[in-house]
C-alpha cells in the first residue's frame, strides 16, 4: 500500500535568522500570523513546542496552562489545522543547563519531569496523543561529568513516569548524536528503540527521525527509517538536508543530496507511511540571507521536492528494477536510478 502524505512543520521553522554569530535579520512573525500561512504553503498540521502553544508556561498553574492550550486548539480548528505533536522545550531553562532528566542536581531533574507532565497536558488539550522528545542536553561535554549507565536509567524512569501519568500518550524520541552536547545518550534510532523495550509500555515509545540527525551520526536516513518501520515505530519524521558532519544545518529537503532524499521518500512510500495518521514533518531553516517575504520558501520548496521525488519513485519501471536486482546487476540499477533522477 502506498503512503498517504500530509505535511506539517513547527512555528520555529519560520525564523528571524539569528545564528550563534549574529542577530536576527528578519522581523519576528507572530505565532497567530504564522498559523495563517500554513494552508497556503501546502501544510495541514502544526508541530508544537509546549511553550509555542502556552508561552511563559513556567509562570502558570496547571489549570491555566490547560485553559490557554484549549484556546489555541480553537484557533487551530478555525484554520482547519491539526496539532501533530507537542515537544517539551527542555533546553532553555537555567535548570536544564546540565540536562533535564540526567542533570546531576535532583531539583533540576524534578523540574524537567514536572515540565514534561505539563507538556502532556498541553498535548491532550490540543487533541494529539503524540509527544516528541528531543533529548537536547541529555549528554555531556566531558565523559567524566556523568555516569552514562545511570543517565540511561534516569531517562527510562522518566519515561515510565510519563507513560503512567497519561494512559494513552505516545512518545516519539527524536535521536540526535551531538549539538548542543558533545555527545548525547540516545544518539540513534537503534538506541531509542532499545530504550523503549525497558519501559513499562514499549508499544507507546517510538521515534521521530530527522534526516540531518542521522547524517550527523554517520548513518543513512532512509536506512534509519527502514529500521524504525520494521519495528512499527516510525511515528514522525523531520525531513531536511545536511552537508556532511558539522553543525545541524536543517537545509531544505533534497537541497544537498537528491538521491539520499529520494531514498527517504521511497522507503516511506513503499511502507504505507501516513496510513496510520503519521505526518511528514519538515524541520527546515531558511537561509540567513533570505529577505522576510521569501523566508517561507524553504518550506514550500521542501514539500515540492518531496512530491517530485515521490512522482519519480512511483514512475520507476518496477519490473526493470526487480529484474536488475534478480540479475544482481547493480551497475545497471545505479544508472537507471540516476537517469530517473535526471529526468531520463
Ligand atoms: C534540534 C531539532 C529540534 C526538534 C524540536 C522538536 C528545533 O536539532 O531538530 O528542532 O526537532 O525541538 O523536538
Ligand atoms: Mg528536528
Amino acid at each position: 500500500m502506498p503512503g498517504v502524505f500530509r505535511f506539517t512543520f513547527g512555528p520555529w521553522n519560520i525564523h528571524e535568522g539569528q545564528d550563534p554569530f549574529g542577530p536576527a535579520v528578519r522581523d519576528r512573525v507572530e505565532f497567530s500570523r504564522k498559523l495563517g500561512l500554513y494552508k497556503g504553503l501546502g501544510f495541514d498540521g502544526v508541530q508544537f513546542h509546549d511553550d509555542d502553544a502556552v508561552p511563559e508556561m513556567n509562570d502558570l498553574s496547571p489549570a491555566q496552562i490547560v485553559s490557554q492550550a484549549k484556546a489555541v486548539k480553537a484557533v487551530l480548528d478555525g484554520h482547519g489545522l491539526a496539532a501533530e505533536f507537542v515537544a517539551p522545550r527542555l533546553w532553555e531553562d537555567p535548570r536544564t543547563i546540565d540536562g533535564g532528566f540526567t542533570s546531576n542536581d535532583p531539583a533540576c531533574r524534578q523540574y524537567a519531569r514536572e515540565r514534561f507532565r505539563r507538556c502532556i497536558d498541553i498535548a491532550d488539550a490540543l487533541g494529539t496523543d503524540l509527544i516528541v522528545l528531543w533529548l537536547a542536553r541529555e549528554g555531556t561535554y566531558i565523559r567524566e561529568a556523568k555516569d552514562s549507565a545511570w543517565a540511561v536509567d534516569q531517562i527510562v524512569e522518566t519515561l515510565n513516569e510519563m507513560l503512567t501519568y497519561h494512559p494513552r500518550i505516545r512518545v516519539a524520541i527524536e535521536p540526535k548524536p551531538n549539538e548542543p552536547m558533545d555527545h548525547t545518550y540516545i544518539p540513534t534510532t537503534g538506541h531509542a528503540i532499545a530504550l523503549a523495550q525497558r519501559t513499562v509500555a514499549p508499544e507507546r515509545i517510538g521515534v521521530n527521525i530527522e534526516s540531518a540527525h542521522a547524517i550527523l551520526a554517520g548513518l543513512d536516513p532512509s536506512d534509519e527509517m527502514g529500521f524504525a518501520l520494521s519495528f512499527g515505530k516510525l511515528w514522525s519524521v523531520h525531513l531536511n538536508d545536511q552537508n556532511g558532519p558539522k553543525f545541524d544545518q536543517d537545509k531544505s529537503f533534497g537541497s544537498v543530496d537528491l538521491r539520499r532524499a529520494f531514498n527517504q521518500v521511497r522507503i516511506l512510500d513503499r511502507h504505507g507511511y501516513g496510513r496510520k495518521g503519521e505526518s511528514v514533518g519538515l524541520d527546515v531553516k531558511a537561509m540567513r540571507t533570505q529577505k522576510a517575504g521569501a523566508a517561507t520558501r524553504h518550506l514550500s520548496n521542501s514539500r515540492t521536492m518531496f512530491l517530485r521525488l515521490l512522482e519519480i519513485s512511483r514512475a520507476l519501471d518496477e519490473a526493470a528494477v526487480q529484474s536488475l536486482i534478480a540479475e544482481r546487476d547493480y551497475e545497471a540499477l545505479d544508472l537507471l536510478i540516476m537517469q530517473a533522477l535526471t529526468g531520463r
